[in-house]
């Protein structure tokens, strides 16, 4: 299975106690303070593909610091934590809901700052109090909860509904290899490919009802939030074209409105059953929806010309 959701607790390491100690001849207070406790840090990993260390691992600790020493010796600073995740993985804190993205522009964010060591009794030294008996105890690393997403990275989204051919497009496209049958939900989570250092993204097949989870689609709509272009795939089969557009339309609204501010062009599918008189019809059918259609087949050498022509000059 694909994991693309996790929840993870993120913890800095405790600081270390400060020393209660003293010089032996000169009677002053010795004792060094606590070292901090290491930070927690995100750090882009690209090796990585998908969450799914994050299923069996849910806590990330920094180490704690170490204690103070004699001679006002600090203790061990605590190491840092590096949580690796895949390019591209959101982090958003459960409370305040601020999210950062994990990508080339910042690979390394930290998420929680280890606690600050405790202070040594030499820290305590005053003219009113010579020889202070006490010191501090480390201080707690900060605490928080996460919630992961990780968003595919791709150029293009083929979506659409069950059946309507996204992946034999993939397939055809690109050097994937993904099942395709007649049936819909054949794809269970979402494939890519790559084509001319283009990435196309195949998402499972939505249904009326997507949004508010019905099927597998709204899991996967998240995968086409950061695409350039929206494949819209439509098979020459449908009973009712404009219906079909306006079912996954809507799907996309619910699920965020945005996704319809994206450039996206329709993908008439399957036009090796039909003549060219019925394409034309259906072509003319989809165009009052004011967007470019495109006629393909994955039989059709002349047609995924075409589309592979768009996708090097977009
Ligand atoms: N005749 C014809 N059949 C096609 C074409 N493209 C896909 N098919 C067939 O249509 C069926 C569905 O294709 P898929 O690529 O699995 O469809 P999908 O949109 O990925 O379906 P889901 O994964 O279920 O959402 C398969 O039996 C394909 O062989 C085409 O251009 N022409
Ligand atoms: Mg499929």
């Amino acid at each position: 299975m694909f994991i693309d959701e996790a929840k993870i607790m993120v913890k800095g390491g405790h600081g270390g106690a400060g020393r209660v100690a003293f010089f032996r001849n000169k009677k002053g207070p010795s004792g060094g303070n606590g070292g901090p406790g290491g930070n927690v840090y995100a750090v882009a990993s690209s090796n990585l593909t998908q969450l799914e260390t994050f299923i069996s691992r849910i806590k990330y600790i920094g180490e704690n610091g170490g204690p103070g020493g004699p001679n006002q010796r600090t203790g061990k600073y605590g190491d840092d934590l590096l949580i690796k995740v895949p390019i591209g993985t959101t982090f958003i804190d459960v409370v305040t809901k601020g999210e950062i993205t994990i990508n080339e522009k910042s690979p390394k964010f930290l998420l929680c700052r280890g606690g600050l060591g405790g202070l040594g009794n030499s820290a305590f030294k005053s003219p009113t109090n010579r020889v202070p008996q006490h010191a501090e105890q480390g201080h707690e690393g900060q605490e928080r909860n996460f919630k992961l997403i990780l968003r595919l990275i791709a150029n293009f989204g083929l979506i659409g509904l069950p059946n309507a051919g996204k992946s034999s497009l993939l397939n055809k496209l690109t050097a994937a290899n993904v099942r395709t049958a007649n049936y819909p939900f054949t794809t269970l989570e979402p494939n890519l490919g790559v084509y001319n250092e283009k990435i196309l993204a195949d998402v499972p097949g939505l249904i009326e009802g997507a949004s508010t989870g019905k099927g597998l689609g709204i899991k996967f709509l998240k995968h086409i939030e950061k695409v350039d272009v929206i494949f819209h795939c439509i098979s020459v089969e449908s009973q009712n074209l404009a219906a079909e557009y306006k079912t996954v339309i809507n799907e996309l609204k619910t699920y965020n409105s945005r996704l319809l501010e994206k450039k996206s062009i329709i993908l008439l599918t399957k036009i090796d059953l039909i003549d060219n008189l019925e394409i034309t019809k259906k072509v003319k059918e989809l165009k009052k929806f004011n967007k470019e259609v495109l006629p393909v087949s994955i039989y059709d050498e002349e047609s995924l010309n075409k589309l592979k022509k768009f996708l090097i000059s977009n």
